[in-house]
């Protein structure tokens, strides 16, 4: 098209003297810019009378509304997306030459997903299951995905059983049952008939599957990358997304609940923390090493069932992602925004991970499948940044077309912006390993240790976590009709650890125990404990960033709640007020403060910590309240530290807790608020047990 139209004579460039419907507001029009008279009656033969077919608006707007649905992510379904950037912290210029690593203090924007695995969009954000963690950097030699996972490891080695994983995880093909939930018969099948699964499950078992919020969660490369410098010299590289907010979860009753009180826990938690100008930060970490290594590693470092302990391969920090905008749009870009493995930048390169191979197919594919044409790319938040420019053409909703008569190469048209040619200097190179070998499908044996690493992950945990991990394969087990598929997940763990298998099988209510499973090779007994391995050893020592539920009732003492306040304000931490009416209380002094949260609405379950601040008639009435007393006895349960005052002891009582007030119930008015929120640094009393 020539340059664009100029309406003449009129104010701007659009025409907007006739756009507007005369209130303030723009006219609303049909998509063709037609002014709509009525938007809420259709055209009719008479005042009843049936509705014509010449009703070019309602046709338009119906069959619109008809194709607003796109599929849906085959996985990864569920997502939440922000806006930031990256800042690289020094240039690593001497191993990569990816321009984002070339200049210290350099920003970069970025678009972030973070997504559940095996629900469908509308499932709850508590599942148990792996989060995605996928970034989208729009560099300068453009974008470079890292589609990314909150676990460092995989349940497969080999893309070719992706499919099988995804079908067995998801609802059972019959019934279109479990939703989400990885506690069903075709699930624990698959995966104990694939042993290379167990490093994974102890991972999905664990706490790790079950965050209290996307800020607090690490986020893995998980497959193994290279790096190739200016001298095209090769390093290999995994890469890690460490939360600057700090490690935590929450535990397994708790997030039963939350998906009943909140399904959207954590993109709510996301979205008010990026309003809030709480902005969440990762930093950025690699692990580099050479051919050597590679070579006298214990495991194969193509195997993505495998991890490399950070005790091992220190993980160096390169720079750090901030996330401070939400979208505009939700559809046009948290679920139009296209992750590709594939899109990569010079001086980053693919291993022969033969998980990473195929996800380098499937991603393209299934953008296509999703967006409907090849054109995904120019969608805005698809799109690089920096200038881009070849001579593919055409297809369904092309939206860039260049200029000029040049659409093909070799060419003799003049240079110019719209004929542009390969740089055999700067374009990207694959890194140039030699290949050799028969043709053939096999598993390499160097990835046939299927157990050593998931003991090493047990015995890596605290105390607590080993429980939650045993109580987390009971309870999935629990919910396997076949006794046969119960017994071969224990079969797999005796080669783990034998109290975690004898635990499991007695919280089972096995009969006897099943046989070790038989093992392509036996379980290394002397892999050390990886500290880096657990949540509770890398605790935050914070409480920025959390949120304190307050349960508050007419007649508080107005100056204790704003001590407490500003306490929490220093603290960087949040706070809600739940109140028998969301109207809110009046304190003693008469103040009027309104409330965030009807008691019913604001569980205790989607606080970090709770505190009972109640006048004593308060208490009183509350104590006849189920709401209020689960409000009590659940923080209780779930090992919070639960402040309060005497005022507050018929609630307490009530909810049946008068003697089990141990070192995690704190009086608030003898330690005082200051103290109180320091002791909340400490996240959970565990010692509770
Ligand atoms: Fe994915 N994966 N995946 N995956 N994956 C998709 O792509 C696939 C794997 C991951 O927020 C799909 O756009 C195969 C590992 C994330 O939009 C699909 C294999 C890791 C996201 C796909 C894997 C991931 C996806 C579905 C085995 C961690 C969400 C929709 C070879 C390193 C990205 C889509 C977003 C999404 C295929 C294994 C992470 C079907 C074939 C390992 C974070 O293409």
């Amino acid at each position: 098209m020539a340059e664009s139209f100029k309406y003449q004579g009129q104010k701007g460039q659009g025409g907007e003297l006739h756009q507007t419907a005369g209130n303030g507001h723009p006219a609303m029009t049909t998509a063709q810019g037609c002014p709509i008279h009525d938007d809420q009656n259709s055209l009719k033969a008479g005042q009843r009378g049936p509705t014509v077919l010449e009703d070019h608006v309602l046709r338009e707007k119906i069959f619109h509304f008809d194709h607003e649905r796109i599929p849906e992510r085959v996985v990864h379904a569920r997502g939440f997306g922000a806006h930031g950037y990256f800042e690289t912290y020094e240039s690593l210029s001497d191993i990569t030459s990816a321009d984002i690593f070339q200049r210290k203090g350099e920003k970069t924007p970025v678009f972030t997903r973070f997504s559940t695995v095996a629900g469908n969009k509308g499932s709850p954000d508590l599942a148990r299951d792996v989060r995605g963690f996928a970034v989208k950097f729009y560099t300068q030699q453009g974008n470079w995905d890292l589609v990314g996972n909150n676990i460092p490891v995989f349940f497969i080695q080999d893309a070719i059983k992706f499919p099988d994983l995804i079908h067995s995880a998801k609802q059972e093909p019959d019934r279109g049952f479990p939703q989400a939930q990885t506690a069903h018969d075709n699930f624990w099948d698959f995966t104990s008939l694939s042993p290379e699964s167990t490093h994974m499950l102890m991972w999905a078992m664990s706490d790790r599957a079950i965050p209290r919020s996307f800020r607090f969660m690490e986020g893995f490369g998980v497959h193994t990358f290279k790096f190739i410098n200016a001298e095209g010299e090769m390093k290999y590289v995994k890469f890690h997304w460490k939360p600057k907010q700090g490690l935590q979860s929450v535990v397994w009753n708790e997030a039963l609940k939350i998906n009943g009180a909140d399904p959207d826990f954590h993109r709510r938690d996301m979205w008010n923390a990026l309003q809030a100008g709480d902005f969440p930060e990762w930093e950025l970490g690699v692990q580099v090493f050479d051919q050597d290594f590679a070579d006298n590693f214990e495991f194969d470092v193509l195997d993505a069932t495998k991890l490399i302990p950070e005790e091992q391969v220190p993980v160096k920090i390169v720079g750090k992602m901030v996330l401070n905008n939400v979208v505009d749009n939700f559809f046009a870009e948290t679920e139009q925004v296209a992750f590709c493995t594939q899109n990569i930048v010079p001086g980053i390169d693919f291993t022969n991970d033969p998980l990473l191979q195929g996800r380098n197919f499937s991603y393209l594919d299934t953008q296509l499948k999703r967006l409907g044409s090849t054109n995904f790319t120019q969608l805005p938040i698809n799109a690089p940044k920096c200038p881009m420019r070849h001579f593919q053409q055409d297809g369904h909703m092309a939206m860039q077309n260049p200029k000029g008569r040049a659409n093909y190469e070799p060419n003799s048209w003049d240079a110019d912006e719209n004929n542009p040619r390969a740089c055999p200097e700067t374009g990207y190179q694959s890194h140039a390993e030699p290949m050799e070998g028969s043709k053939t499908r096999y598993r390499s044996e160097t990835f046939a240790d299927h157990y050593s690493q998931a003991r090493q992950f047990y015995i890596s945990q605290t105390e607590t976590e080993q429980k939650h991990m045993r109580d987390a394969f009971a309870f999935e087990l629990s919910k396997v009709e076949r006794l046969a598929i119960r017994e071969r997940v224990v079969s797999h763990l005796l080669n783990v650890d034998k109290t975690l298998a004898e635990s499991v099988a007695q919280e089972l209510g096995f009969l006897e125990m099943p046989e070790p499973a038989e093992a392509a090779m036996p379980t290394r007994q002397d892999l050390p404990v990886s500290d880096a391995l657990s949540i509770l050893k890398n605790a935050p020592n914070t409480f920025k960033g959390r949120k304190l539920g307050i349960l508050v009732s007419d007649g508080i003492d107005a100056d204790m709640l704003s001590n407490v306040i500003d306490s929490l304000m220093a603290e960087g931490a949040m706070f809600e007020l739940v109140a028998p009416k969301v109207g809110g209380v009046t304190c003693s002094k008469g103040k009027h403060i309104a409330a965030h949260q009807k008691v019913d609405g604001g569980p205790s379950v989607l606080y970090d910590a709770v505190l009972l601040l109640l006048s004593e008639d308060g208490a009183t009435s509350l104590s006849m309240k189920p709401e209020a007393k689960d409000f009590v006895s659940d923080a209780h349960a779930h090992q919070k530290f639960v402040g309060y005052t005497a005022n507050a002891m018929p609630l307490i009582k009530a909810a049946g807790l008068g003697d089990a007030m141990d070192d995690g119930w704190l009086d608030i008015e003898s330690i005082k608020p200051d103290a109180f929120i320091k002791q909340l640094r400490d996240i959970r009393f565990w010692a509770r047990g």
